[in-house]
């Protein structure tokens, strides 16, 4: 079956593209694009062309899976512009997401036509890469350069409405894309073309532009390189004639391709995929997932309430009694609110996902749900109450799950019915926010459980990672281990504002002590005192003694740092070092790169610990939890591609 095709409609040609799964610009389908443009050319009875693509979207881009290998003619930057020298004019028909390659092309075309909810973008720094087939350069010449810079350097795609609005698109339809792009490829040869987007002039910004856009695009890359070379190559398209822009632009785009940190990027792309779909649960059907309940509605509760219904899954909320049932509907719908003032979602969209929520605290509500998640207090006596209420309440087929963080799932499984279809789900806060899902079986989940736990993972639009069963599963036991570690270099006397600005600098939004103070402390030390006090030997950390002395964090003024009153911006702290004064050797330097390559070094340490034990698959998974759990930057690929582990 050949990935480009042709057909006729009347005057009109048909080019289609066929390249399942996503039609991405393979050689092949560059190869067919190439000829196409040969032969209908030399058809007298072909008087315009429109580009369609088969299945669910428009080209998504390059085939990333031929970035490894060395650049095969035909190229796409010569393709782009041999479709724009086209004798007929082409008409691009988009469905789905024209990104990157994909959207490279369509600029290449005389018009660009969308059906309502397509998207556009060009998310190659996201790869680590800049557009690498004229997006930098025709981009503007379609929407000015501030749309142009957005587009680029964010790597977010637009939707059709505002694609229409910003000139990227010349219509946008409701329906019946493929009829109404015949239509518009026909009238449009009634009227005086416009010119191909290569001719089409450009307003170059003032200077003062690009320098505030350069603070802008190196704030929000953190430490990534494409998107200021992305910036560059935008600013030569402004002040550069076109062949010369387009030059600078392939040549940035070869440069980084083989950068480290687009083979970070590519490492975590193809990780990012692999992941809700794991070998080993190949061919396992998972069970449907109609209905759910969430036990608990509070801050766990309400935000694992909100990814469902952004799931659109109807959800039962309960609660202990009424006065906190209405606390946990008010969190849950200052959460939707908070997307309609983000202009995430309409009014009615917010109204919709409070309309799929039932609240009570009557049990019998869960008669008939597939699937119950219980978020209520960390006490092991609280929660086996709430399964023993689950397994009167629930169907015996339905899955029940656990959100605890640090207790053993086998204990809160203990004697339960129908064991098998238990599992741990261990939701990040805000968890309608953050993608990851930790899936923790226990000894009795069967298959089946596990298979639904990832596709409810899909669903979730989440990162699920598979844990096995240690304190912490993957993500807190690597935190412990880099918390710990960073206590060690503040006990040598480093100091803990050096620490944090090194991890700033290594990427990560935050540093260790910075991040305590924002969750904080005593969180975690609540954690270490429950196992003191069931036995365990939990040496004194420096974050005890802080604990100890009413330093909590943020919450109440100070923590590792002093806070003045409603300021946020951490203050070095002189009751800190009086309180840790003995525990400290005397002050020390190091390096802040030896900092930082430290504190991952101990990082994957852990992680390699963890694979040992196989308490996870593989160290791609590790890399997972850390860039969507904890902010590890993406172009680093995570703590284990960052040591050399691969795999
Ligand atoms: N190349 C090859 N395979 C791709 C691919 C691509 N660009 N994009 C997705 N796939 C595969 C993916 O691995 C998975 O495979 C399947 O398609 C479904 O993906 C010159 C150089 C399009 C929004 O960065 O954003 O063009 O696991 O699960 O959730 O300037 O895929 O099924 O075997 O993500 O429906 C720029 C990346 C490339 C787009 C669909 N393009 N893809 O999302 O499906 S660089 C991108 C996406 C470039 C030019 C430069 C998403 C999607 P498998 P999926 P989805
Ligand atoms: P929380 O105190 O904010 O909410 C717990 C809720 O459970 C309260 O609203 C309480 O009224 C309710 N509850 C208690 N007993 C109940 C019962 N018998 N029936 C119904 N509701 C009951 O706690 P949280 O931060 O949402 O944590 C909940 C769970 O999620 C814990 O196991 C925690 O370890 C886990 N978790 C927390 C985080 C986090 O960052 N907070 C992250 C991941 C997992």
């Amino acid at each position: 079956m050949s990935v480009v095709s042709i057909t006729r409609e009347g005057e009109v040609a048909v080019v289609t593209i066929d390249n399942p799964p996503v039609n991405a610009l393979s050689q092949a389908v560059r190869q067919g694009l190439w000829d196409a443009v040969s032969s209908l050319d030399a058809d007298p009875q072909v008087r315009a062309v429109v580009l369609v693509c088969a299945g669910r979207t428009f080209i998504a881009g390059a085939d990333v899976t031929e970035f490894g290998k060395p650049p095969q003619a035909p190229h796409l930057p010569d393709l782009v512009d041999r479709i724009e020298g086209a004798q007929k004019p082409w008409v691009a028909a988009i469905h789905g997401s024209a990104l990157g390659g994909g959207f490279e092309v369509a600029m290449g075309c005389r018009f660009r036509v969308a059906v309502e909810g397509a998207s556009v973008g060009l998310p190659e720094v996201s790869l680590g890469i800049v557009p690498g087939a004229s997006g930098t350069v025709r981009t503007p010449r379609l929407a000015g350069f501030e749309a142009a810079v957005e587009l680029v350097t964010s790597g977010k795609p637009v939707k059709a409405a505002k694609a229409l609005s910003l000139g990227l698109v010349d219509a946008v339809f409701a329906d019946d894309l493929q009829a109404h792009a015949l239509a518009y490829a026909r009238d449009a040869l009634t009227r005086d073309l416009p010119p191909p987007v290569s001719v089409r002039p450009v307003t170059a910004p003032d200077p003062g532009f690009w320098d505030e856009k350069r603070k802008a695009v190196a704030k929000a890359a953190k430490g990534a390189e494409a998107p200021l070379r992305a910036l560059d190559c935008l600013r030569k398209a402004a002040e550069a004639p076109f062949a010369e822009a387009l030059a600078h632009e392939r040549q940035t785009f070869l440069d980084l391709r083989g950068s480290d940190q687009a083979a970070a990027l590519r490492h975590v792309f193809f990780a990012e995929r692999a992941a809700p779909r794991p070998a080993h649960l190949k061919g396992v059907d998972p069970l449907p997932l109609r209905s759910a309940g969430v036990i608990g509605g509070g801050t766990m509760g309400a935000g694992i309430a909100a990814t469902l219904r952004d799931a659109g899954i109807p959800v039962t909320l309960i609660e202990r009694d009424d006065e906190a049932l209405k606390r946990g509907m008010a969190t849950l719908r200052a959460i939707f609110e908070g997307a309609v003032k983000r202009g995430k979602l309409t009014e009615a969209q917010a109204q919709d996902r409070m309309a799929g929520v039932t609240a009570t605290t009557d049990y019998a509500a869960l008669s008939d749900a597939d699937l119950v998640i219980e978020a209520v207090f960390e006490e092991i006596g609280v929660k086996r109450a709430v399964f023993d209420q689950l397994a009167a309440a629930c169907r015996p087929d339905a899955l029940l799950a656990t959100n605890t963080s640090y207790l053993d799932p086998r204990l809160i499984a203990e004697g339960l019915q129908n064991p098998e279809r238990f599992i741990g789900l261990h939701f990040f806060s805000p968890a309608n926010v953050m993608r990851l899902l930790e899936i923790v079986p226990v000894p009795e989940t069967s298959d089946r459980t596990l298979a639904t736990g990832f596709a409810l993972g899909r669903m979730l639009n989440k990162i699920p990672v598979q844990s096995g069963i240690c304190e912490g599963f993957i993500g807190n036991r690597i935190l412990k281990r880099y918390r710990t570690s960073a206590e060690a270099l503040v006990r040598k006397g480093i100091a803990i504002a050096d620490i944090d600005a090194a991890m700033r600098d290594y990427g990560l939004a935050m540093g260790p002590f910075e991040a305590q103070d924002l969750g904080g402390l005593d969180i975690a030390y609540l954690q270490r005192e429950g196992a003191r006090a069931a036995g365990q030997d939990v040496p004194e950390t420096l974050g005890d003694v802080l604990v100890r002395a009413g330093r909590k964090g943020q919450k109440t003024g100070g923590g590792w740092y002093d806070y003045a009153p409603g300021d946020r911006k951490p203050q070095p702290s002189a009751a800190v070092a009086d309180l840790l004064a003995e525990r400290i050797a005397s002050p020390a330097a190091m390096d802040r790169d030896a900092i930082a390559r430290h504190l991952v070094a101990e990082m994957a340490a852990e992680g390699q610990a963890i694979l040992d034990e196989s308490i996870a698959a593989k160290a791609s998974d590790i890399d997972l939890v850390e860039i969507h759990g904890y902010g590890f930057p993406r172009w680093r690929g995570g703590p284990m591609w960052a040591t050399g582990h691969r795999g």
